[in-house]
């Protein structure tokens, strides 16, 4: 198929100014989805047109452009309701979309596992459902291209009936694969590895971090939404210490609804994670705001009061003499995912973290406490092991929480 062209729309209104930031993410988001923006319209306005997005006299503005620029598609940077998406069809006779669907599209092109596929197609259907409602034509209008494409390029269904018949089966298929989720996330907490998890906007280097930490092969690209399934690798520190690090998917402004509650199990990595690991890209203008937004995602997925650790990442693009501040963090570390400068500091500062939470055993046991060394060796580090004629003598690191069954 030949590149959609689109246009992007956006509505600044009072209560919101990073409006341009936005539809700079929006091209990129474009982009990302095989399209080419051939023009930007901003609308300044007290609130959204709660009819049709933009007025009147904007509606005019962008049917020009639509012609002057041959333009298959606009692309509204906030979520449209049905009757706005209808009716601004209506008016611009070309096909709406919004910047929701333009992320689940993303999203059905990216996935690759079966429960990504699961979860990106339950979002869209769901959203689909909910926007065939109250519109008398639907989403018919819609031909091909960006919106109607579901995982593996297969085409979204259109009939409600079928729809929910669809939602129902998507639902039971994932109920099995969360069962399967939870039976690894127990097995890692009796093995009581660490787990961080990598989190951050979306394009901050999260995976190109985890090769670079545990030479893990994953795909890292300048794309948005690069990675969408979990991939959890082991890393051993130098005195046998061990933590497991899982990348996961990115954060980006206005995360669609739908796409939070599909992936609700993805996203949670963080929140069963033992430390958060926010990679930030510090040589994006935007940071501050990219922070922002993922605090605010974190806290609706309720990661509690986790020890986070900050990378201010790719540095090696930053300004001289940047100035770098995260007051949620606990830690900071400036790094370079790609050339590899500041992960050793990096390193000791989650293994500083980790020793925080650890005791140190340092006493004989006597030989009828061998199943306490059992449990020693299970949950902890041994640092020094010695069968004595009065006992056995063990130092050892064990998480704090357990150390009341070694004194
Ligand atoms: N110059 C420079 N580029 C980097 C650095 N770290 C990552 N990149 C680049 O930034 C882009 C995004 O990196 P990824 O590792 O894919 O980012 P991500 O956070 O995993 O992104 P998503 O999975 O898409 O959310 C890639 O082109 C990387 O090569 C760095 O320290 N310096
Ligand atoms: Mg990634």
């Amino acid at each position: 198929m030949e590149e959609e062209r689109i246009i992007l729309v956006a509505v600044a209104t009072s209560d919101n100014d990073d409006t341009l930031q936005s539809l700079i993410e929006l091209e990129e988001l474009g982009q990302t989805a095989g399209a080419k923006t051939v023009g930007k319209v901003i609308q300044n306005r007290e609130k959204i047109h709660p009819g049709t997005y933009i007025g009147k006299g904007k509606i005019e503005e962008v049917k020009s452009l639509i012609y002057s620029t041959h333009a298959d598609t606009v692309v509204c940077d906030d979520e449209l309701s049905p009757a706005q998406n209808h009716n601004l069809e209506e008016a611009l006779d070309i096909k709406v979309i919004d910047r929701t669907v333009l992320i689940l599209d993303i999203f059905a092109q990216r996935a690759s596992t079966s429960e990504g596929k699961l979860q990106v197609e339950l979002a869209q259907l769901r959203y689909r459902l909910s926007h065939l409602t109250g519109t008398r034509s639907g989403l018919s209008r819609l031909g091909g291209g960006i919106g109607t494409r579901g995982p593996g390029e297969q085409k979204l269904e259109m009939d409600r009936r079928i729809i929910k018949q669809r939602i129902t089966q998507i639902r039971g298929e994932l109920v099995q694969v969360k069962r399967t989720r939870e039976l690894t996330r127990k097995k890692r907490q009796e093995n009581h590895v660490p787990v961080i998890a990598i989190t951050g906007y979306t394009n901050a280097g999260k995976s190109t971090l985890l090769n670079k930490l545990t030479g893990a092969g994953v795909l890292s690209e300048d794309k948005l939404f690069a990675t969408l399934d979990p991939v959890t690798r082991k890393y051993e520190f130098e005195n046998g210490g061990k933590v497991l690090f899982t990348d996961t998917v990115g954060f980006i402004r206005k995360l669609p609804h739908h796409l939070v509650q599909a992936f609700r199990g993805t996203l949670e990595e963080a929140k069963y994670a033992d430390i958060i690991l926010h990679v930030a890209d510090c040589s994006n203008p935007d940071m501050d705001a990219q922070m922002h937004t993922v605090y605010d995602t974190l806290d609706r997925l309720g990661i509690g009061d986790k020890k986070i650790i900050t990378a201010f990442n790719k540095i090696d693009l930053a300004e001289d003499g940047i100035i770098l501040k995260d007051l949620r963090a606990d830690k900071t570390v400036m790094i370079s995912a790609k050339d590899g400068t500041g992960t050793e500091e990096l390193l000791k500062v989650i293994e500083e973290v980790i020793m925080d939470r650890k005791r140190l055993v340092d006493r004989t046991f006597s030989y009828n406490e061998a199943a306490k060394i059992n449990e020693i060796h299970n949950i902890g580090q041994i640092i020094e092991e010695d069968y004595r004629s009065d006992g056995i003598y063990i130092k050892a690191h064990v998480p704090k929480e357990y150390v009341y069954m070694f004194e």
